[in-house]
This record gives structure tokens, sequence and C-alpha cells, in this order.
């Protein structure tokens, strides 16, 4: 009370003027929601973001501590939190610079950044009002601020969040780790849908493979080369002059014939679609929008226009129903041409000649449902979210027995649930290679754990060595993609002598054997909302030199990722043993790490998923200092919705050292109802080398060792 008291007389004295009688409450264990008095609840909910009624079921207890102020800042709506100088941040979001975010600012207000120049890259693609702080003795809270409008997170002396829209309710979570402040963002917000696993392969885009015939050969490469992977993309060029949902008649004459000879080299398609439609009278979503008055307005009620790769074009208002049906029911066609999953670009919304690269903030939206009809300030951070929302919707009612696939440029907080992401046009320097693991780590945390960027970098043309040291950490990032621009060298694999595609094979090779434990992250991450790629603090997070490690990070709670180039990177305590995977050491591969204590499944090479299967694993070892470790394997069909009906199984792995040379590990089924005829065999990790069992199918497996 008292310090609140301070905190009010210090903020007049500042000049600021706090806002009296905001209401406090505790909707659930360790949740609490602080509206401030003069809170406008029609201009700021129904949230897009929380997923829950937030009833009062108690009053706040006195000794909560992480407590807003809201406060006017300049005139504006802000909330301002006093933090204990020791409290380290992360999240908020995209973000370029360090993991850790004390002493930044960010912009949150969904842009088009090219090579992220715009605003010093304080003002990316996506916006996070969402903050991560954890003590020095691990417990930890988040702090959201509810609400779409174009905000400012300022994390100086103070942690200040200050919106150009009206009062906004704010919702903080106290835990005992940060854990558990992720899971209950995750509770709050939604999780990601377990995508299809083939998302989880390896994927080639460029901006464009062009004509057809060049994607078909693309695909034959891969597969006389051994190279594996799951995914190609078609960019823009694929349209008939940008036009959404067309076919470019001499580059791509038969769509449904490409995506064939790609599913029969076992190879998924993904095509983009942005939100622009072009304003041409004799195109059949032009006519149908215009019909259908879906277009967002300009101030005065007019269809608003603006220059995007088409020409001049009408952008879908998603906020109202009907044109969330519409726009779903525009991929029905689209996506019975075989196509498998979908890209959606250019959705800040980005404008060429609109202020500030999107469209004017008096533009109108008018809602309709439970959302209201209000101005673009507040909808412009939600326009790729609830773009992708809509996008899902479709390709949900077009393929309903498979699992969508949406890939989104522009989101928001809480977007997880309809879209994965990657980080926009990055290049091709070191600075931005290095950049990549804090910026998905802080993605991670905001609640998005399907993320990665262009690998290779998107702008301009990377050095063998760059691709090479690139494709080594890309095989680890959750979504996995080497993609670049136009008028750029090749980026394929291959494209670097042979030496780099050894590298990239024996890379990817990687992410493909790690497949059984990547799975089981994404069903994980699914379920509870743990991210997949987790900063190294996680491992143990009373460990304060671990809190700013960005170089090193942990896939899952089990793997520790060092990239070859890390310098000093700071290490978890314990006995984490490198796996050596492959003989060769070609100086370009990421040290990977297994936790003492750990168990992880592991397959074996494969091209693509479509030749997945757990019929063989090996289980990957490393006993702690009792002796004992465990793990955890998640399996399905890979595809379509049978794993809610009990068509899954979770495995548990214990083993124990039962004396100095043996190992025994027992495998209990502990859910679902799929059976799999497979064989184990034990794999203990040992400094510079794998000791193996024989195979078994016993549900006790040993290894006896020297
Ligand atoms: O559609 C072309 C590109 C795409 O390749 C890239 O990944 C997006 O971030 N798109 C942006 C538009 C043009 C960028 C110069």
């Amino acid at each position: 009370m008292k310090k609140n008291f301070l905190v009010w007389l210090v903020a007049i004295m500042a000049g600021l003027q706090p806002v009296f009688s905001q209401s406090a409450s505790i909707t659930e264990p360790g949740v609490a929601v602080f509206y401030p008095a003069e809170f406008d609840s029609i201009r700021t909910l129904p949230s897009l973001v929380v997923i829950k009624e937030l009833p009062k079921r108690d009053s706040l207890p006195q000794d909560w501590s992480v407590r807003p102020n809201f406060v006017k800042i300049e005139g504006k709506n802000a909330v301002r939190f006093n933090l204990d100088e020791e409290i380290d941040l992360y999240g908020t979001g995209e973000v370029i610079g360090d993991l850790r975010r004390n002493g930044t600012d960010v912009t949150l207000w969904n842009t088009d950044n090219y090579e992220y120049a715009k605003f010093e890259g304080k003002q990316l693609y996506q916006s996070h009002p969402w903050i991560l702080g954890v003590r020095p003795d691990g417990s930890s809270f988040g702090i959201l601020a509810d609400n779409s409008w174009r905000q400012e997170i300022v994390l100086e002396d103070d942690a200040e969040i200050i919106s150009d829209g009206p009062s906004f309710r704010v919702i903080v979570i106290e835990k005992e780790s940060p854990q558990e402040v992720m899971k209950s963002l995750a509770d709050l917000t939604g999780t990601m849908a377990l995508p299809p696993l083939w998302a989880l392969g390896y994927q080639q885009s460029r901006y464009s493979y062009y004509p057809d015939t060049n994607v078909k050969e693309l695909a034959d490469e891969f597969r006389d080369r051994k190279i594996p992977a799951d995914v190609i993309w078609m960019d823009i060029d694929y349209m008939e002059g940008f036009r959404v949902f067309t076919f470019d008649d001499e580059g791509f004459p038969d769509p449904a014939g490409l995506n064939d000879y790609l599913h029969n080299k076992d190879f998924k398609s993904v095509y983009m679609i942005d939100p622009g439609v072009k304003q041409d009278s004799s195109y059949f979503v032009y006519q149908q929008g215009s019909k259908g008055n879906h277009w967002v307005l300009d101030s005065l009620g007019n269809e608003y226009n603006g220059e995007v790769w088409p020409g001049q074009v009408a952008f879908p208002d998603y906020t109202r129903p009907e044109t969330q049906k519409w726009w779903a029911s525009l991929y029905k066609d689209f996506m019975n041409l075989g196509i498998d999953g979908v890209w959606n670009d250019m959705n800040e919304p980005a404008v060429f000649d609109g202020p500030g690269g999107s469209m004017p903030d008096d533009n109108i939206h008018r809602g309709g449902g439970d959302l209201p009809e209000d101005i673009h300030l507040r909808y412009h951070n939600v326009y790729g979210l609830l773009m992708v929302r809509s996008s899902r919707e479709g390709i949900m009612e077009a393929n309903p027995e498979k699992r969508p696939f949406v890939l989104s440029r522009a989101n928001f907080l809480g977007g997880q649930r309809y879209a994965a992401t990657w980080t926009g046009d990055n290049s091709a320097t070191w600075d931005n290679l290095k950049m990549s693991i804090p910026m998905s780590l802080n993605l991670s945390l905001s609640g998005q754990p399907f993320n990665g960027p262009d690998i290779g970098g998107f702008t301009e043309s990377p050095s063998a060595d760059l691709f090479g040291n690139w494709i080594a950490l890309g095989a680890y990032y959750p979504f996995s993609r080497n993609h670049t621009s136009k008028d750029t060298e090749d980026q394929e694999p291959w494209a670097f002598g042979e030496k780099i595609e050894n590298v990239s094979r024996t890379a990817i090779n990687r992410r493909y054997r790690l497949m059984p434990y990547l799975y089981t992250l994404f069903h994980e991450a699914s379920v509870t909302g743990m991210p997949i790629m987790r900063p190294v603090f996680f491992a143990d997070i009373t460990d304060e030199d671990l809190r700013d490690e960005q170089q090193a990070f942990l896939l899952g709670e089990d793997l520790l990722i060092v990239p070859a180039w890390a310098e000093d990177a700071e290490m978890p305590e314990g006995d984490w043993k490198t796996v050596q995977f492959e003989k060769e050491d070609d100086g370009y591969q990421a040290t990977v790490k297994l936790r003492d204590g750990a168990i992880v499944p592991m397959g074996p090479v494969i091209q693509s998923t479509e030749d997945y299967s757990t019929k063989q694993l090996t289980l990957l070892v490393n006993p702690d200092k009792n002796g004992n470790a465990s793990g955890t394997l998640y399996d399905d069909a890979g595809e379509g919705f049978g794993y809610k009906n009990g068509d899954y199984s979770i495995h548990k792995f214990t083993a124990s050292k039962t004396s100095k040379n043996k190992l025994k590990i027992k495998v209990e089924q502990t859910e679902g109802e799929r059976q799999v005829n497979r064989q184990y065999r034990i794999g203990l990790v040992k400094d510079g080398k794998i000791i193996y069992s024989d195979w078994s199918s016993a549900k006790k497996l040993e290894l006896k060792f020297n």
C-alpha cells in the first residue's frame, strides 16, 4: 500500500496524472486482472487475444507484487510497473536485438519492415503486448496488455505500456517459474493446433520458383541428391498478375498437375495468398468482394484502395463475419487443386502508397457479430490475425480431414492459434544469422512456438560459408525453411558446391532423425503451450549466468544446441553429453548435447516425412549421476484428426543403471490407443561415441557395456 502511495506521489511530481479507483481481482490461481477506472470495454473488448472469461474469483492478496499503475503519459493511456532492477525481461514479441529485453523499447504496430531497416527495426511484422519477467530466484511473472491499439512497450527504468487507444485492462500472471508462466499464457490465449507432420520437415522456397517446370526440377534434384525435404513453396509469381486465387497461364498452366507431380515425389506444396484484391471489374474475386460489400472503407465510407503488387487493390474487412465466411469460401476450389498449405504475406497490411506503409488510421472496419465497428488504428494490429483465422477456417472447410497449415507474416499475441510464422525479410548477413536465435526465442516466449527466419537470408546472397553455418543452425529452428528474394543467387543446398551440399545434407538428416523427438515437442506445445525452442536459462532458472545466453538454445527440455560459431556460450550445470551423430566433423554442424537424466527417441534418416515411421527407434540416453533417465514419445498418423479420438500413443521410457555396466529401459504406453509394432534399441551417449544395444521389441530393454 505504502509503496503504491509513494509511486503515485512520484508520478504526480513527474507531471503524470494517475487515474483513480482501478479494480483488481484474482481470476484463477496465479492470474490477476486489473481494470483502470476509465476502462473502455467497448473499444477494447471482446479480446482477440484471451479466449477465456476472466471471472472475479477472489480479491487481490496484499502481497501480490506486480501491480499496474494506470497513468497518463503525454496524454496517452498507459500502464506502468515499478520493477526491481534485477528482474530479467523477455518476450515483447517479434523483436531484433538481445534476448534480454531490459533497456529496450518496441512499437507494437505491424509493419512491412524490409531488412528490418525502418524505425531501427523496433517495429516489425507482428505485435505482442506481452512481457515475461524472471526474478533472480526463478519465480516469474507475465504482463499482458489486453488491447490491439497501437502501443509501445518501454522497458527502461520501469516497464511501461503506452497506448494510442483507450484505457485497457491488464492481466498479470504470477508463477514459480517462467515455464509455468508460459503454460498460463497458453491457457489464456490458446495453443498452436497440432500441425501436419510434413510442416516439421525441411522446406525450400524462393521468390519465385518459376515456371512450374522449374519447380519439378527442384523436386527431382532434392530426391536425386538425397537431401531430405518436405515442401516446395510457390511465391507470388504463380498468380496471374498477382491476382490472388488465380494462376499464371504461361508459368503455371496446370497447378493440379504440378501438385500431383510433387505429391508423387513425396513433396507438399504451399502457395502464397495476399490480402489485397486487385481492383479489376473483370476479376471474379474483386467482383464477389464488391458485390458482398466486403471491403475496408475509408473515413468517408467509400471503398478504400491502395497500391500493392497487383496495382490498386481493395482489402477484405475481416472484422465482418460475412467477409470472413466469403474469404474462407475462396479456399475451396483453390485447395482442391491439391494445394497443401497457404502462405499469407503482406497482411500487416502493407500498402505501398499508404501512410507509414499501411492504410490510414481512420479507415473504417465495420465489424459485426461481437466485434464493433471501429477505426483502423484499433484493428491494424489484428488485421493479420483475423485474416489467418479466416484462411484457416476456409482450408479446414475445403479439407475437413486434414490439419491446416498456414504461415503468416503479420500476427498478434494469441495468433499461434491460427498460423505459424517466419520473421520476414531478413538479410544474408552474419548479424542476421546470429540475431535469428534471440528473435525466435522471444517469439517463442511470446506464445508463438512455430517460428523461424528465412534460412540463408532473404535479401542479398550469402557466401558459401555463411550459408553453411545458417543451414547447420536452421535444421533446429521449429520452422525450417530456406527462402530468398528475387535477383539473388541460387540458394538451394547444392548451390554452393559439394562441401556445403554435404554440410546441408548432414544438418537436414539430423533434423529428420530427431523427428520423433521434435514431433513430441510440437505435441507438447499444442497441449501445454510450452515453447519448442527455449532459452538456455530454462535448464536452470536460478542460474543467473544463463539469463542472457543467446547463441546456444534448448530444443525442448533435453537437447542443447550450440552453433559451431558460438563463442564461450554459457552452459547449464550438469553432465550434458554431446551426441555423436555422424563420424565426419565438417566444422559447420552444431553441437547437440543431451541432458543428463534424459532419453530422446530418434529415428532413421528419411527423405521426407512421407517415409516417417516409428517402427524402429533408437533411445538416446544419458543417465544422471544416480543412473536414472526418462523420456517421452508422442506418435500418431501425422495427419488428420484421428488423434482426437484415441488414434495416438504416448510412451514413457524410464532408464536405470542396474550395475556399473548394465542399463535397463522400461517402455510403457501411458496414453492413447494407437498400436505400433515397434523395435527399440538403446543408444547410450558417451563422450565421443554412442554405444548401442541390439534391436528388441520387448518392453524391457537392456544394454551391457564396458
Ligand atoms: O511475395 C514476395 C515476397 C516474399 O518472398 C517475402 O517472403 C515476403 O516477406 N514478399 C515479402 C513481398 C515482396 C518483398 C520484396
